[in-house]
């Protein structure tokens, strides 16, 4: 850590940010300079409290030196981490893409959606037991029957599941219908007792990036999971609140890159909810694989214009099938599989 005076501070000052490092078990290395003194502090920098620091008069600035998130972090692994979900691999060269509806609706819904993921190559399904939804006048979801239904459904095809959890009081349910990979949506980002609960199972996990959240702020509640325990962890961008209207989020491709760098864990991307209408999502996720996302999160519905819940960002299963043989090529000119 690194502690920057005030040009005018006294040594009485100088003194009581030592003391007070000395007290947070840092050391500290003093050099006056002709403008200014700059206290240099060696050690574990997850025990002080920065604000701690700060508010002591004749500080400037309080600079971390290393990042707060560590379990997380790529200096913690400095490869690859590939998830293993009940065979299927995440994270590796291989690009996986999820598809499925948005909601669990029906079982004939459920068998139609699963036939025709498995049909265009794709290896996880996808869909919704539990809604989050603005209205609560709109439809919740099908709730603990749902998670049933998909794993029936997936079930011939040898596909894990994919499904949202939104209340730590659901996760037994989750539990008991061996749910595959948990999903956190973004709403949930920093529900941090959320957080603390699937960190504590072993299920993998897809955090959502929150759709106001920094990349700091989803590096960290990505570090409540695994500092529970569980390090199965899969970052999905999913579009971030901007000025603009048009569409319904703005897909950041800039996170992807820049979270390959700053974690060894999985990016995936979901193009649907980013834009929010079924005809941007082959541009975006051509661009998500191409900026080197590990997967795709993609909505996809047997019969769109009936789907109960985001109708009108659901891709068919033809324009499925369209999009996996166009991403077959995107992949292959990077020097991966899809
Ligand atoms: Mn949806």
């Amino acid at each position: 850590m690194i502690i920057i005076m005030t040009p005018k501070a006294t040594d009485e000052q100088i003194n009581a940010v030592t003391d007070k490092l000395k007290q947070f078990g840092l050391d500290n290395h003093v050099s006056r300079g002709v403008e200014r003194t700059v206290i240099g502090a060696p050690g574990d920098e997850n025990k002080v409290d920065k604000e701690a620091l700060q508010a002591i008069a004749g500080v400037e600035r309080v600079i971390r030196v290393t990042q707060p998130y560590k379990i997380v972090a790529r200096t913690y692994h400095d490869s690859d981490t590939v998830i293993d979900i009940n065979g299927v691999k995440l994270g590796g060269n291989q690009i996986q893409v999820i598809a499925g509806p948005c909601s669990v609706e029906t079982l004939p819904q459920m068998e139609a959606s699963a036939a025709a993921v498995a049909a265009a190559g794709c290896r996880m399904l996808r869909g919704g037991a539990f809604k989050p939804r603005t209205s609560p006048y709109s439809f919740q979801g099908v709730g603990v029957e749902g998670l049933e239904m998909m794993k029936q459904v997936a079930k011939p095809h040898n596909m894990p599941i994919v499904t949202e959890l939104m209340d730590v009081r659901q996760l037994d349910a989750f539990m008991e219908n061996k749910v595959d990979v948990i999903q956190i949506g973004t709403r949930n980002m920093q529900n941090f007792d959320l957080l603390k609960e699937v960190g504590r199972t072993h299920i993998p996990v897809i955090l959502k990036r929150g759709m106001s959240a920094t990349i700091k702020e989803w590096l960290m509640s990505a570090e409540y999971i695994a500092a529970g325990g569980n390090h199965n962890i899969i970052f999905c961008e999913r579009g971030v609140r901007t000025f603009e209207t048009y569409y319904r989020n703005v897909l950041d491709v800039t996170a992807i890159p820049v979270l390959k760098r700053e974690t060894h864990l999985p990016v995936i991307v979901d193009p649907s909810h980013a834009g929010g209408k079924a005809w941007m999502v082959p541009a975006l996720s051509r661009a998500a694989v191409a900026a080197g996302a590990d997967g795709l999160l993609v909505e996809m519905h047997p019969t769109p214009c009936e789907a109960w819940c985001d109708a009108d960002q659901a891709i068919s299963p033809e324009e499925l099938n369209k999009l996996m043989g166009e991403l077959k090529i995107t992949a292959e000119a990077i020097g991966r599989t899809i």
